[in-house]
């Protein structure tokens, strides 16, 4: 077991017996384990000349922990979310072959067992026996519970994994509180880049990632060959997401054949019209075989910003997803209330609509469908590759480290439409230089102008340095950066 004092102890990794979200875990790893070995030989001929230091990282996952109910164990062969797992494995897999020294918890009990009697419940009293702790917001509580006020030296060695992000807004505890910004999670006053996410939302947070499969060159012409063009799967493992679709349902099985799965106990869920074909949940690999052969996936709304989206287009899948107007946000959404973002989703994954689009994926309104007629090629963006993901945890691990708006756009909006992305890091230098302020002030949408005097206002809190955000009152100023394409976690020339 591994304890806090004794960093000579032995990590576990031993699942107790019917843990099947690290079962899942588990078997995904072991079935990518060949890409990752090819992805890191890679990377290591890159990195020939680069020094490279062996971290001390603790990975506490707290959602699957016991104390914290792990809810998803039960769900995960019924076909309940499986995103936060898929991105876990990767996370650990990648630290792994980085070659860091990694210790995994997956319990609060072999997490504290080194508190000796009688002394309290933090056992984190000597300096810490770790160089990067990576958790989500339950292991973030679990240890301030048994932590108190120590945790709060060790966090800056913190990470949090964080599926949807948190904006700074809602990480300033004093800003949240008097703004109205103050949810269930945030408020931890963590720098916003210590917060990593799924998808790259919005530069405030880290972009974290997973991977999907790659093709060799064999499997890529196979796949060509092997195409069933009347052949549509829908995305959907539960059967109140196809609640409500029915019409579209019996439309479109006019021209194709409908696959789904759906995730059944004895009989078909009246959810799934009887002329679709029903594999039931399928193991990860057994859908990837489905996928390549299918010529549409299918989204219906939800889950939102999952990782199967991806799995098809890689796999040579055009994906057709609903398009939200208005867009769905944490102000008009139960899915997203309570979360600490006000991110506007555009359509049920804003990735694939944004960073990938035509001719891979479509973007519709349901209502008001249109014609398309197209031959894809399999796609992965580099980000979502083997080599692409330790690239960029190999950066962020080795170096932690303008334009301006119209009024009423954010700064994720004003440097997209450059072609850059917004760098919070880079906000230190352009709210003083660029900026000679008449004023500061702690808003989260400062440096800016105020668009009816064209008074320029400075942060006075870098903790609120965000580039989400907007009102039609300021004009903001906004730090801007290139990146690659393929790998948006990252300027051109850093690595
Ligand atoms: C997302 O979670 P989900 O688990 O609902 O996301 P999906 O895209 O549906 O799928 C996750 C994985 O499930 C696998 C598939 C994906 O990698 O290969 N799978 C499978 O093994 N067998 C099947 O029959 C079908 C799929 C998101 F990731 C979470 O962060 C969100 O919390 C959640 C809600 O929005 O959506």
């Amino acid at each position: 077991p591994l304890t806090w004092r004794n960093q000579t102890a032995t990590p576990t990794l031993k699942p107790p017996p019917k843990r099947q979200s690290l079962s899942f875990m588990k078997r995904r790893m072991r079935r990518l384990a060949a890409q990752w070995a090819s992805a890191a030989r890679r990377l290591d001929d890159k990195l020939r000349n680069h020094w490279r230091e062996q971290k001390r990282i603790l990975v506490h996952v707290g959602f699957l922990t016991e104390e914290s109910g792990d809810v998803f164990s039960p769900k995960v062969l019924k076909g309940g979310p499986l995103g936060e797992m898929v991105q876990w494995a990767d996370i650990l897999t990648a630290l792994h072959v980085l070659g860091h020294d990694l210790k995994i918890s997956v319990s609060l009990k072999e997490l504290f067992l080194g508190v000796p009697p009688g002394r309290g419940s933090c056992p984190l009293t000597g300096p810490l026996p770790f160089d990067l702790i990576y958790t989500d917001y339950h292991g973030l509580q679990q240890m301030k519970h048994h932590m108190g006020l120590s945790l709060r030296k060790h966090k800056c060695h913190i990470r949090v994994i964080d599926t949807f992000g948190t904006e700074p807004a809602y990480n300033h505890e004093e800003y949240a509180t008097l703004h109205g910004y103050r949810t269930n999670w945030g408020y931890w006053n963590l720098h916003g880049q210590q917060y990593m996410t799924m998808f790259p939302h919005t530069p405030d947070n880290s972009f974290m990632g997973f991977v999907a499969e790659e093709l060799n060159e064999t499997e890529r012409l196979n796949i060509q060959r092997n195409k069933v063009n009347n052949m549509a799967v829908v995305y959907g493992k539960e059967a109140n997401m196809w609640k409500g679709k029915e019409n579209f349902l019996s439309i479109l099985h006019r021209y194709m054949d409908v696959h789904g799965t759906v995730y059944y106990e004895t009989q078909r869920p009246p959810e799934v019209p009887a002329f679709v074909k029903n594999h039931g949940l399928l193991p990860q690999q057994e859908l990837q075989q489905l996928l390549r052969k299918a010529k549409l996936f299918i989204g219906f709304g939800f889950p939102y910003e999952g990782p199967a989206p991806l799995e098809a287009i890689a796999n040579g899948c055009i994906f057709l997803q609903p398009r939200f107007s208005p867009p769905h946000s944490s102000l008009n959404h139960e899915f997203f209330r309570g979360k600490p973002t006000s991110r506007k989703v555009s359509s049920q994954h804003p990735y694939a609509e944004q960073y990938i689009g035509r001719p891979h994926v479509i973007t519709i309104d349901f209502n008001n469908s249109e014609e398309f007629d197209a031959t894809v090629e399999p796609f992965l963006p580099y980000e979502y590759t083997c080599e692409g993901m330790l690239e960029r945890v190999h950066a962020y691990i080795q170096n932690q480290v303008s334009v301006q708006t119209t009024a009423g756009g954010s700064c994720v909006d004003a440097c997209q439409s450059a072609g850059l992305i917004c760098e919070p890091a880079l906000y230190r230098f352009i709210n003083i230089k660029e900026c000679e302020g008449v004023e500061s002030e702690i808003n989260h949408l400062f440096p800016a102008f105020s668009a009816k005097h064209a008074e320029c206002g400075l942060q006075q809190d870098p903790l609120l340095f965000s580039c989400a955000g907007s009102s039609v009152k300021y004009r903001r100023l906004c730090p801007c950066r290139d990146y690659r394409v393929g790998q948006v976690a990252l300027c051109r020339d850093c690595l």
